[in-house]
This record gives C-alpha cells, structure tokens and sequence, in this order.
C-alpha cells in the first residue's frame, strides 16, 4: 500500500516566499531571484516528503500567488481589461501581468478574491464570457514535473479539475444574459487533453485532478458534465494515469458511480470531513480496478490521526478497491509546515499535534504499517488527544436556563437619532504602532510605555473622530493585530502559536490559534481599553468583540466534541466579557461575526443545524444585557441571501454590513422582510483607496431610506478601517457625516 499527500503548503517554513514575492513588488527582488526561492521552496517540499517516508510525491502545488490564478493563466482564461501573461515578452514582462491579475494595476482593478470553499484560504475568482477562448498557452506544472525529475523524483502533477475551475468561475460583466462558464467546458476539456500529452511526454506517469466542487450541491448536479469531461480525457491515447480528488466533504454515491465507470485510473476521497464517505463506497459496492486514494489524515486540522481507528477504516476499504493509497483528506495547505518549530507550546497539548510534515510521515507510516500487515502496535499509539476539560465551564452551561439567549422582544432597538454615524471598530495601525507591537513582543519595549503609546493613540482617534462629527465612537483597536489571535491569547482553553503560519491569500498568513480545551475567560480581555477610550469622551463609546463562530472559523478547533458546544463555551466566556463592559458603563457592544458565511456548509441540507447553533453561541454571548444596551454585529461579505435569516435570528440591535459594492440589495431585501432591528448597510467601500464624495454617499444613504426608517438606519463603512492610510480615512469619514447630515435635514 502506497502513501501519498493531496498537495503541500508553499510559502516555506519561515515565509520564505512571502518576503520575497512582497521584496519583489517593493522593487527589492529581482525576477531571478524570486524564481530562485521558488524552486529552492519546491526543492525542499519534495525533499521533506521524501525524507518523511512518502512514496508519490505532488508537484505543481506551488504557486507564486494562487492556483486558480496559475490555471486561468496556463489557459489564457484571462479578462479583456488585462493583458495576458502568455503574451508577455520575458520573465519580468510575464511577473507584471501575473501579479496585475491578482493585486490590480493603476485603473485596472485585479480579479475578485473570495473564500476557497469553508476554509480561510482565498482563491482569485477566474472572469469568463464568450469572448475567452480556453487553449493551453503555459508550462508550469510541465517545467515544475520537469524540474522535480532532474533532482530524481518522478512526481504526480497537481491540477486544478476542468469542472471544478469553471463552477467557482464568475460569467464576466460582458458576458451576454445567461451565458455561464460552464459552456466552456469542451473547449476547455481539450486543452486539458494537450496539457495531459505534454505531461506524457515529459515522462509523467500520473496526474491528479482536483474536483473540490463534488462535495458541494452545486458540482453534484453536475455529474453528466463530469462523465463528460472525464470520458474525454480517460480516451486519450498519450496520457498519464489519472486520478480524480475531491476534497472538504463527500461526493455521494452517484459521482462516485459515475466515477467508478469513466476511465479513470484513480479516485480520491475525503473520509474525515464527514462520515458519509465509507457508506456511499459501500453502496456502490466498491470501485472495483479503479484505485482508491484514501483521504484519511486530515489534512486541514492540527491533530494527529489516531492511528489504531486509521488502520481499522484502511482495513475496511481494503475490501472495497483492488488498490489503495494512503493519502490526506485535502491539501496540507491549510496547515502549517513544521511542529518542530514550536517551542513553547506544553508537551502535553504537543504530543497531540501534527503539523504538514508530521503529517506527511502519518501517511507514510500508515502506507507501511498497512503493507506489513497492520499492527497497530507497531505503527505507533493512538493519538491520546489530552482531554483538557473545566468541570466549572460544563456546570455552568448546563445550569444556563432558555432566557440566557433571549432578550425582550419589545426593547426600543431605535437610535437616539436617525441616521446615526459609527465605524466598524478599527483604525489604520500606523508604521510606528506595528513597529513599537514587534518591539514589544521581543521584550526591546517595556510594557508600560508600549501601553502609554497605546493610549496615546487612542487619545488621537477619538480626538479624531470628534472632530469629525462622528455619534458612536470606537477606540480603534491598537492594542490588536489579528483580533483572534489576541483573545485566543487571553482565553483559558486556547493556545497560539510562534511560528504556525499559514496561507490566507496571496504573500497574507494568518497564524491560527489552537482551541483545544474547555474555553473559559479568566479576567476582562478589553475592559481597560474601552473606559480609557470612553474616559476621553463624552460620546458613547463602542466595545468590540469577536463572535463564537468567527472565533471557531479562524482557529484549529477540537474535534472531540460537536462544534457547537465548543462555540456555546466560547459564547458563554464572552457573555462574561460584555456583562463587565455594561458594568463599566459601556452603553454600545459590537460582537462581530464576520466569518458567519465562511462556515456555512457546503450543502444546504447541513446548514439549518449550523445557522442554529452559530445563533445561539451568538445570543448566548449578547443576551444577557440590559433593554438599554445596544448590542451591534459587523459581518464582512456582500452575499447574503443564504444568511438574511441568520442575520434576523442573531437579534442584534445593529447589523453593520458590506453592501456598497451590492447597491443595497440587502437593505431593501430585509425592508420587505419586515425586518425589526436596525441596519447599517456600508456606505462605502474600504477595499480601495478611493475616497468616496458627500454626494455619492448621499445618493446610497437615499437609496437605503427608501426601504428601511431613518430611525433604524445606521451610517458606517463597509469595514474595519485597519488596513487604510489616515488621510484617505480621515477624508471618507468627513464625507459620509456630511451625507448623513444632508440627507437628515431633508427628513427632518
Ligand atoms: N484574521 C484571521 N483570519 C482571517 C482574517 C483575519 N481570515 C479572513 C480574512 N481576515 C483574511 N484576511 C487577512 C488580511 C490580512 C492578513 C491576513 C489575512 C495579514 N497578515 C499578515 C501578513 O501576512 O503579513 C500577518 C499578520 C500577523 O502578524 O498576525 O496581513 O483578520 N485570523
Ligand atoms: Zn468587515
């Protein structure tokens, strides 16, 4: 029994590739030296999996930004307001055009970014209409095959699957009405047939397509477009053996038929996410010839795999395949490189962690273990996950009566004055700030003057944002720079760690924190900050907080218990936190959920118990305060049809979202609704740079009165302002308060 992995993290083991693509687009890096750390990081990875026991090695899971990019680019799949890569001249020629896609250029804004199924990677939304003509214009995953068997590996090219591409594909604007991507399919399907020729004749003896979007209700309504695609190119002639991956759910019975007929050689599955897979492999009664790639080492968790129960469900798809591989569940791509790194995590919470290598060597020792015969013993122990269990944090849960996530349905949810003008909670984090956050961390800044340089700012934003005219008054947040990482630090049941950096998109790392144990909160985590803030003005100020689920989606989370306690326990630590706050006379309270839409799951028949139990940790956090208290909530995503109603049952009093790029669709879609609670649609885009007019913001905020009484609309931008340079800020908040003035003399 052969071991694999579906694809390995690329950005290196200290972010080698993020400091050079970002020294390349600061002018510091040559196009040489870019591609040098590239191929080294390429070198590395395979000989990591090498040396972690791993017999099939990926290759082509590199990428300097995206994969879906690299795809749409190896095609030519490249929107008009653009100049194709594959016309470029040279190398830099080509890095320009490439990174323009991506990041933009002056007057072309890049391609859209969204989230890579539920994880926290984000993929570059490809743009298609009629007018793209896919044809293999590109050799990347031929070079990098290439390059992999001159050092001696014979590796397994990693492609993004034909159908998958085209579903997660946008119909761009110039697309004609009902046009979709998905009629590209043929075409598409035939440079695919090149590209496997190419593949042949470098010498590869297996490719592997990903098809991610048969976990999704959406890619299994496509199965005649599957079994269209995949006849086509099992009948190939010249061509590597093929085998097809999807990932981050089951793909049921029916594809899995449709699979196991179509002439391809291989088939991978995940068998963590759920535990539907086995089931439909026995419904089908097996895939017979067709090798089964068996997904059963997590592949986006931080925990070992508890080898004894592994083998036993090896043991049971021995009989459903003629052959097997051992394989992860999914990309390691969204987990870190090395545990080795980490220090300072407790042995104890330690021994239970495997991050991408260690991973990789679980592959290879269950691949061994398997061919030996399978002793447990021999392969190792179980993964023993500690149990860190707080008999107080179950007590008091379970002593927690309806109420606890009710508040009285009458209280007076409407401002003190109509069109109330607030931000979303952060302001931009200056050089010096982020300078003086990283001195501080390497002991170089004393505590108390890092802390009197925080309330010196924070003095300057509430100054700031007086002067500006601004009704509800926000601290700033500079004491923070990734806001889960800085609960998670506060928390009792979370640890963080130093080194565990993984991608987010692009050159961006998040480092996840690990909630592994009950979740309780010692002592206030944001009291301090907030009456400081609220001490230097006589304007109500804004406590801000980050919700249970958004806590949950940004972290590696337990698995021995239903996410939903594990967020009720999170809920119940930050009800601890607000009930400190309105104590400390906080009349404002903003718990953000904007990950609410991420964790949605992939099928529709899965999400009603999700929005359930999202909702309740949500109000189990915010239910216990006073009629008088205003309890706000940001979400961060412009599509909301599939959440208007978890938006309603979360019972905030304020929802602030993105909507300037969605011309207040959700305003006027809640307004029908009835909707009882106020709203704070964005008034404009912070994603760009650009200051908005007084007049435009007037035309949206006329718009929205339309729909929704002044008295339950609030003013705000579309998001945290953390990212923006205080110029542009400072002018596109004056603006919006001018709008909202005009816009209520006319009401009044
Ligand atoms: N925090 C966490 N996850 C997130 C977001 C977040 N996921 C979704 C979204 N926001 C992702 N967005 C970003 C935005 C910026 C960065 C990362 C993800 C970023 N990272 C720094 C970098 O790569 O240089 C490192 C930050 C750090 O030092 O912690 O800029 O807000 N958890
Ligand atoms: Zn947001």
């Amino acid at each position: 029994v052969r071991s694999t992995v579906h694809g390995y993290p690329r950005i290196g083991p200290d972010r080698e590739l993020k400091r050079a693509t970002e020294g390349y687009w600061a002018g510091k890096v040559s196009a040489q030296e870019l591609d040098t750390v590239s191929a080294d990081l390429r070198a590395a990875v395979l000989t990591q999996l090498r040396d972690a026991g791993v017999d099939d090695l990926p290759s082509n899971s590199f990428s300097l930004y995206d994969g879906v990019l690299d795809t749409a680019v190896l095609f030519d799949l490249v929107p008009s307001r653009f100049e194709s890569p594959a016309a470029a001249g040279d190398r830099e020629e080509f890095l320009r055009r490439y990174f323009a896609l991506a990041r933009g250029e002056q007057g072309t804004p890049p391609l859209e970014m969204t989230k890579w199924f539920d994880t926290n990677y984000h993929y570059l939304v490809p743009e298609l209409s009629p007018k793209v003509r896919p044809r293999l214009v590109g050799d990347k995953p031929v070079a990098e095959f290439r390059e992999a068997l001159e050092a001696g590996h014979r590796t397994r090219p990693v492609l993004v699957g034909p159908l998958t591409f085209l579903l997660l594909a946008k119909t761009a604007e110039e697309a004609p009405e009902g046009w979709q991507p998905l009629e590209l399919l043929d075409q598409l399907v035939d440079a695919y047939a090149q590209l496997l020729g190419d593949l042949a004749a470098a010498g590869a003896t297996e490719v592997q397509l990903d098809e991610p979007i048969l976990a999704t209700d959406e890619g299994r309504a496509r199965l005649s477009e599957l079994e269209r695609a995949y006849a086509r190119l099992g009948g190939l002639k010249e061509r590597p053996s093929l085998l097809v991956s999807s990932y981050f759910g089951s793909v049921g019975a029916d594809a899995l038929r449709v699979l196991k007929a179509s002439p391809v050689e291989a088939v991978g599955l995940d068998l963590v996410t759920d535990d539907e897979g086995v089931d439909d492999l026995v419904k089908v009664s097996g895939l017979g010839s067709t090798r089964l790639v068996a997904g059963v080492v997590d592949g986006r968790n931080i925990w070992r795999t508890d080898v004894p129960a592994t083998l036993a469900t090896l043991g049971t798809l021995l009989g459903l395949t003629d052959e097997l591989t051992v394989s992860t569940s999914c990309s390691l791509l969204h987990v870190p490189v090395d545990l080795d790194a980490e220090t300072e995590i407790d042995p104890k919470l330690r021994g239970a962690l495997a991050f991408a290598k260690q991973k990789a060597g679980e592959t290879a020792l269950l691949g061994r273990a398997l061919s030996q015969g399978g002793d447990a013993e021999q392969a190792g122990s179980g993964a023993e996950i500690p149990s860190f269990t707080d008999t107080r944090v179950r007590a008091r849960l379970e002593a927690l009566g309806p109420d606890a996530t009710r508040r009285p349905e009458d209280r007076d949810a409407s401002s003190p004055n109509t069109l109330t003008t607030t931000t979303i909670g952060s302001f931009p984090q200056t050089p010096e700030l982020r300078k003086a956050r990283a001195a501080h961390r390497r002991s170089e800044l004393p505590t108390d003057e890092y802390n009197a340089l925080l309330r010196k700012e924070i003095d300057r934003v509430i100054a700031l944002q007086e002067d500006i005219g601004l009704d509800v008054l926000v601290h700033g947040e500079p004491e923070r720079n990734d806001m889960v990482q800085y609960f998670a630090e506060q928390l009792e049941g979370y640890a963080t760690t130093q080194h565990g950096w993984v991608q987010s998109y692009g050159s961006r790392c998040v480092r996840p924190p690990i909630l592994f144990g009950d979740v309780s909160r010692p002592e206030p985590m944001t009291v301090d900050w907030i009456t400081y803030a609220q001490s230097r003005t006589d304007k109500p100020v804004k406590g801000m907080l980050t919700g249970p689920v958004t806590m949950l989606a940004w972290s590696f989370v337990r698995t021995d218990q239903p996410l939903g306690e594990t967020a009720r326990q999170v809920g119940l630590a930050l009800r601890d936190e607000v009930a400190d706050l309105e104590r400390a006379g906080i009349r404002h309270i903003q718990v953000d959920e904007a990950a609410l839409r991420e964790l949605l799951p992939l099928r529709e028949e899965q999400r009603q118990a999700y929005l359930d139990w999202a909702v309740e940790s949500f109000r189990l956090a915010t239910s216990g305060v006073a009629p008088s208290t205003t309890i706000h909530t940001h979400m961060c995503y412009s599509e909301f049809g599939t959440v208007v109603g978890g938006i309603e049952a979360l019972d905030a009093d304020v929802t602030s979202v993105e909507a300037a790029r969605s011309r207040m669709e959700l305003v006027q879609d809640l307004g029908e609704r009835g909707y009882r609670r106020s709203i704070g649609p964005g008034v404009y885009d912070i994603h760009s740079p650009r200051v908005p007019s007084a007049d435009e913001v007037e035309a949206s905020l006329r718009l929205a009165v339309e729909h929704i009484d002044a008295g339950h609309l609030w003013v705000n931008p579309d998001c945290g302002l953390k990212t923006r340079g205080y110029a542009e800020v400072e002018e596109s908040l004056r603006n919006m308060v001018e709008a909202a003035r005009r816009v209520r003399a006319d009401l009044s």
